[in-house]
Order: C-alpha cells, then structure tokens, then sequence
C-alpha cells in the first residue's frame, strides 16, 4: 500500500487550499472545496472500506451514493492544510443514498466535512449531469466578485456581459457565464439546492455578499475559472467609478466566439 501523501490528488489539493489561502480567497476558515476521487486510484493508497466512523450528512443524493471525495474540514483553515492535512482533510464515501458519509481517513481530530457540504454534494449532482468528467466544487470569498455583489445588479445576464468586458479571456474561459444567487443563508439545504440548479447551467455560481463556487474537471481548471473571474471582477471595481472610454463590443465578443471555438450562453450576446 502506497503512502497516501504521495498521492497525487493529495498533492494537488494541499497546492490548490495553499494557493488559494495566498490569494487572499480563503481568510480563516473560508471557503471549501471536495474533489470526486476514482475508486481504483484510491485503493493504491486505503483500504476499502475501511470505515473510521459515520456521519449523517442530513440530505440525500442517491446519484452519489457510494462514490468518493476529498473534502476540506468545517472550521479548518486553508492556512493550515499543508501543515496537516490529515486534520484539515478528509476522505469521505457516501453512503445510504447520501444520507451518510463514511469517514475512511483524515479529520483526525474528530473534525467532520465543511459545512457546506449539501451545497458541495448537490452542486457534484448537478454538474455530472451536465457533465460526466466534473470532478471539483470549490467555494471560496474573493474580495473583488463579493465588492461586485454591493454594486452591480444581480441580473445573471448583466453581471456576466460585465464580466465578459472586463478582459478579453473572459467569454472564452467562462462562455456559460456567471450565475447569481441573492444572499441566503449559508450552510443550509436549501442554498446547497439553490446552488445546484444554478450550476445547472454554469459552472460559476455567484452568493452575493458572500463569495463564489466553481466547478470544474480538476482543481487547476477551477482554480482557473474562479481566477479569472475574481480578475474581472478586479477591473470592473478599479474602473465602475470612472468615465469609461473604450470597452469589449458585442461584436468583439462574437468575433472571440468564432475565434476560440466557443458559445456565449444562448440570449447573453446581442
Ligand atoms: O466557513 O466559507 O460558507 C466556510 C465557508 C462558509
Ligand atoms: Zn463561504
């Protein structure tokens, strides 16, 4: 049996949580991210099962039932990850159509999942659906996208064609655009539910006044994603305040979409 520090999921994640926590993405205990991991990858490195202790997860998700993740710790710092991460982290299966999850290493002080878990969990759901190699949620509080929420309209269409202009990558990395939630109340079901059918259709789901999630195939493409989001986001609140001059047409846009090979989300472009 292989030392699961080696692993390179592990690796990968205590990069990413660090990564993150420099960014400034992840103050104290903010922010989250699970990871989809194989079976047979996992077995190179635990036992399974090998079940350390249960714990109920308060929703179901029969599309998850017995399937695998890497998950930050409730309370945890990003901060502190690499210094230990089998306290910070956490391999958990799902078990009893989601209703359970399974402890088979880490949280080692008796910790469990993030809180935000049912958001996590749904939004996995609703991303396979959509597309069956995502592997990553990623929750985190970048100060521009959260400044944004105060001051720009929540309208999906608006906020993402405003995100589009800000940097000519945008459209291309993000062409399904941004979704928004309007405040909620954190770490409960029913934003956990709101969230998934946002990523129904995007893969970035915006909680106003609170931060972002992201989905993707692996941490660095979401890492990607939130990044260049949270940069336009950046440039809109250097320049919302001044007379803007020039800006990325529609026409530009469009001649972006021919030239990557991508689609704006239907209706976002006129
Ligand atoms: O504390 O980010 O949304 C972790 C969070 C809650
Ligand atoms: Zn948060």
């Amino acid at each position: 049996m292989k030392s699961i520090m080696n692993a390179p999921f592990m690796a990968e994640m205590i990069r990413t949580a660090t990564n993150m926590y420099a960014h400034g993405w992840d103050e104290r205990n903010g922010g989250n991210i699970s990871m989809l991991l194989d079976e047979a990858e996992l077995k190179e490195y635990l036992t399974i099962p090998a079940i350390v202790r249960t714990i109920p997860t308060g929703f179901t998700a029969p599309e998850l039932d017995g399937k695998l993740f890497l998950v930050t710790g409730t309370g945890k710092y990003f901060k502190n990850v690499q210094y230990d991460p089998k306290k910070n982290l956490g391999i958990v299966r799902l078990a009893e159509n989601g209703a359970e999850a399974e402890v088979l290493w880490g949280f080692s002080d008796g910790g469990r999942f993030t809180s935000e878990f049912p958001a996590h969990m749904m939004s996995h759901a609703a991303r396979l659906a959509a597309d069956p190699e995502n592997r990553v949620i990623m929750h985190c509080h970048p100060n521009n996208l959260i400044a944004m929420t105060y001051v720009h309209t929540l309208d999906e269409r608006e906020f993402t064609r405003t995100l589009w202009r800000m940097e000519t990558e945008c459209i291309v990395v993000f062409p399904d655009g941004v979704n928004v939630l309007p405040w909620m109340l954190c770490g409960t079901n029913e934003i956990g539910e709101a969230t998934a059918k946002k990523m129904e259709t995007a893969r970035l789901v915006v909680w106003a006044q609170h931060g972002i999630y992201g989905a993707g195939r692996d941490l660095d493409e979401t890492f990607g994603l939130i990044e260049t989001a949270e940069k336009a986001a950046e440039i809109y609140m250097k320049t919302a305040h001044l007379p803007i001059l020039n800006t990325i047409t529609d026409e530009a846009l469009h001649q972006l979409e021919a030239r990557f090979g991508v689609k704006a989300r239907e209706g976002y472009l006129d």
